[in-house]
């Protein structure tokens, strides 16, 4: 018989609600659930190989062991376990506590049973070599809201189901579905901003899915945003546009921001960002003029050389324009998982730099080192130095710079294992590979998600297929390893448990919110849109917003010198390279997914056809692109979206890796992008990676 579940789906942070026909364990439909309150039946391609995931036959379901001739044996549970236990406890006997490393891939966000047991997990580690996505990826915003907010999860989200304005530099929801937006079906949102007279601007080295439906493009030269923010807000203080409405009364930082800003005149940052004068003077007056407006910065203004300034300076400007915390504005959620009340004390200002990395003296964040030092620090000999990993669901051989150096660095470990679902590019290199269930098998509440979307909702999936009576939970492996290596009991408690536990004890606890409520409620339910909620939620030491922290003000000089003296590109390496992302991949790990890689490659590198005149390219042609670290090949794609001087290549290929066993990637395998970008290169304030911007020569094969 036909039956019918109710999901969120778990892939990337737009939290959409499925409608899934299965019967027994097949699954014979995914559609959206037009009932969900959220995404409203909204879903994407990725959904459906929900189903591909679940029947993959190269999916790992039981632990394997490496054997001296590099093969694969099955072995049980409780052996695996006692192996990972006894090995890492024999390495940091011998070596220290810090000579076992772990990083944490994307999925861990999207996963509950993970999220609840991780921190537990990496406790029993007792290491200070902690790394994560994090660092690729969203650390500038954390950055900015600890210093300015006192929380690093205080990140303001885009009010854009009311905005009049929105200002969006390098980031493309119209392919990525929104990221720290979490806004499904945002094509619907997006169109309802002009469809009510509002106006969408794009501020983008590419002229990007987004910023093609958007009312007006700017292209900008990468890494030079912060810039282009700064000329913004020396213009609202010269013509007098400050006013910080609601927040006025407890901002502290006006003066300092406005003499800060003083020497950054849209005239004196035209050439080197490539955007006029006049462009930025109009850009400035219509965001200021406009009812509300919310300025915006993703990936592209993260993953870049001045990350924590940039998304500093988006936060200012929402602020001074008084449309922080503002409806149609810069708001803050109220999610029912309240996880920044729970974590207050944790994520107060502090939590930097109490510990640096041992080569490159890099600070640590939220107690993680920046994931480009992993290499030099399994690589480089000494006291401390990486003898051991552990990865939990994540692919940094293929998502992190330089992944050739990461890969000799992991074949040099001692002893290494992976909590993954596939032997990937990663994972090959491990000892032991410990796979849990994923998707369908799960129950899901999203921890993260719900937190940082666009309208304030929650729901519970239960998981919509047993697991098969020899497969473990994320969670249960987590657990498992955890009283190995702490030497304690566990505590009995199930991850609906501590859902249950945080759900009556949130906010929403007088309307009677609850895990048996949820369960109830199959297509999600509703709590409203976000509030005005400073300065009460604030977490600085005197509940007022931080306008200009000191650490942020001084990397301005950086900024200077960097634009005035070091500009990266040079003869040997012209061009920038940037990403992009694909509506059919989810980074590195859907590619075993037939439905997801036929057609065309995708894995192009796309060339102003200028460029492509003055290097004699044809489109399609192959051609070598190189960088300090590295070179790979691929073909090219000429196409003017791209701004002159800027190339774009996606991440998440280079399927072609030895001793993979994921059939469909190695047949599509593409070129990893990460073989070109360079652990040298990151954003020194905060540790991020710059993986924009990445100067590259580019010659036709
Ligand atoms: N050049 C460039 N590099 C980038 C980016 C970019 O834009 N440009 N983007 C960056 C960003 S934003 C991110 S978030 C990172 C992602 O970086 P990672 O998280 O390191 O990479 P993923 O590709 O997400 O790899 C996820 C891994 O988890 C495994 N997995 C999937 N589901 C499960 C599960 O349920 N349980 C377990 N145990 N494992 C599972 C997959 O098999 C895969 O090995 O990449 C970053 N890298
Ligand atoms: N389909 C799909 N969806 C995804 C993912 C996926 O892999 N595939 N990954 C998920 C993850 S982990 C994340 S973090 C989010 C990311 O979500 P987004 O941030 O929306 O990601 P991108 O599509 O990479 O958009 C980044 C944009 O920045 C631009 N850019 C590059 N350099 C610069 C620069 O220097 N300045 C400016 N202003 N712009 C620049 C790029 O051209 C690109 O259009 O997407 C999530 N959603
Ligand atoms: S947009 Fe994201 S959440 Fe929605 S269906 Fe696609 S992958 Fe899933
Ligand atoms: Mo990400």
């Amino acid at each position: 018989m036909i039956q019918t579940h109710y999901r969120t789906c778990n892939l990337c942070e737009a939290m959409c609600g499925l409608e899934i026909q299965y019967e027994e364990k097949e699954v014979k439909r995914i559609q959206g659930d037009k009932k969900d309150p959220f995404s409203k039946g909204h879903i994407c391609p990725k959904a459906v190989a929900l189903k591909d995931i679940y029947e993959d036959p190269d999916r790992l379901k039981y632990p394997l062991r490496k054997k001296a001739d590099g093969s694969w044996e099955q072995i049980g549970w409780e052996e695996a376990y006692d192996e990972v236990a006894t090995r890492i406890q024999a390495i940091q006997e011998k070596y220290g506590k810090n000579a076992v490393g772990i990083y944490l891939g994307n999925p861990n966000v999207h996963n509950m049973g993970a999220m609840l047991f991780n921190r537990d997990f990496i406790k029993s580690l007792k290491t200070k070599n902690r790394f994560s996505a994090t660092s690729v990826d969203q650390l500038p915003h954390h950055f900015a809201a600890l210093l300015q907010f006192g929380h690093y999860m205080m990140i303001p989200i885009p009010d854009i189901d009311r905005t009049d304005f929105l200002l969006i530099f390098g980031a493309n929801p119209l392919v990525s579905n929104g990221s720290l937006m979490t806004a499904a079906g945002v094509d619907r949102r997006l169109k309802a901003i002009q469809e009510r007279g509002g106006k969408i601007v794009v501020i983008d080295p590419r002229r990007s899915e987004t910023a093609k439906k958007a009312d007006q493009h700017i292209f900008v030269k990468p890494g030079t945003d912060a810039l282009v923010l700064l000329a913004m807000l020396h213009t609202i203080f010269e013509k007098g546009w400050e006013d910080l409405g609601s927040v006025a009364e407890f901002t502290d930082g006006l003066a300092a921001v406005q003499e800060a800003v003083q020497d950054f005149s849209p005239q004196k940052v035209a050439t080197i960002t490539g955007v006029s004068a006049t462009e930025i003077v109009h850009l400035t007056q219509a965001f200021c003029q406009a009812q509300s407006a919310v300025c915006y910065g993703r990936i592209g203004v993260s993953t870049q050389v001045f990350g924590g300034l940039s998304q500093w300076l988006i936060n200012v400007i929402n602020i001074v324009t008084g449309n922080l915390d503002k409806i149609g504005g810069a708001m803050f959620t109220l999610p029912a998982f309240d996880l920044v009340a729970q974590t207050g004390s944790m994520g107060k200002v502090g939590a930097f730099a109490r510990w640096k990395s041992r080569v490159r003296g890099l600070p640590e964040f939220g107690g993680e080192l920046p994931v480009s030092v992993l290499a030099e620090e399994i690589l480089t000999p000494g006291e401390g130095q990486i003898k051991a990993m552990v990865t939990v669901a994540g692919n940094p051989v293929l998502s992190t710079p330089n992944g050739q150096q990461l890969e000799q660095a992991f074949e040099q470990l001692e002893f290494m294992v992976s909590l993954d679902i596939y032997v990937n590019e990663t994972s090959s290199h491990a000892d032991l590979i410990l796979p849990s269930t994923t998707g369908l098998e799960t129950p899901h509440y999203d921890v993260i998600f719900h937190a940082l979307a666009v309208q304030n909702t929650a729901k519970y999936s239960p998981a919509l297929f047993e697991k098969e009576a020899d497969q473990q939970h994320d969670w249960e492996i987590l657990q498992a390893l955890t009283t190995r290596l702490s030497g304690k009991p566990s505590n009995g408690f199930t991850p609906d448990m501590m859902l249950d536990f945080m759900l009556q004890g949130g906010p929403y606890r007088k309307e009677g919110m609850s895990l048996k409520k949820l369960k109830e409620e199959v297509h999600g339910v509703d709590l409203g849109p976000l509030k005005p909620a400073l300065p009460k939620r604030l977490f600085t030491k005197n509940k007022h917003i931080q306008l200009a922290p000191e650490i942020l003000l001084n990397d301005l000089k950086r900024l200077e010198d960097f634009w005035k003296n070091n500009n990266p590109l040079n003869k040997e390496f012209p061009f920038q390279l940037i990403g992009r992302r694909q509506l059919r991949s989810n980074n590195s790990w859907m590619h075993n997914s037939k439905r997801l890689v036929k057609g065309r490659d995708r894995c192009t590198l796309l060339i102003h056809p200028n460029d492509a005149a003055s290097l004699n390219l044809e489109n399609g042609q192959e051609v070598k692109v190189s960088s300090r670290v590295g070179n790979i090949q691929l073909k090219a794609e000429v196409s003017d979206e791209m701004m002159e001087g800027v190339v774009s290549i996606p991440h998440g290929w280079g399927h072609h890796r030895k001793n993979i066993k994921m059939q469909v990637a190695a047949a599509h395998a593409g070129a990893s992008v990460n073989d070109l970008t360079d652990d040298q290169f990151i954003d020194e304030l905060t540790g991020n990676a710059a993986l924009c911007g990445v100067p590259v020569s580019i010659k036709g094969l």
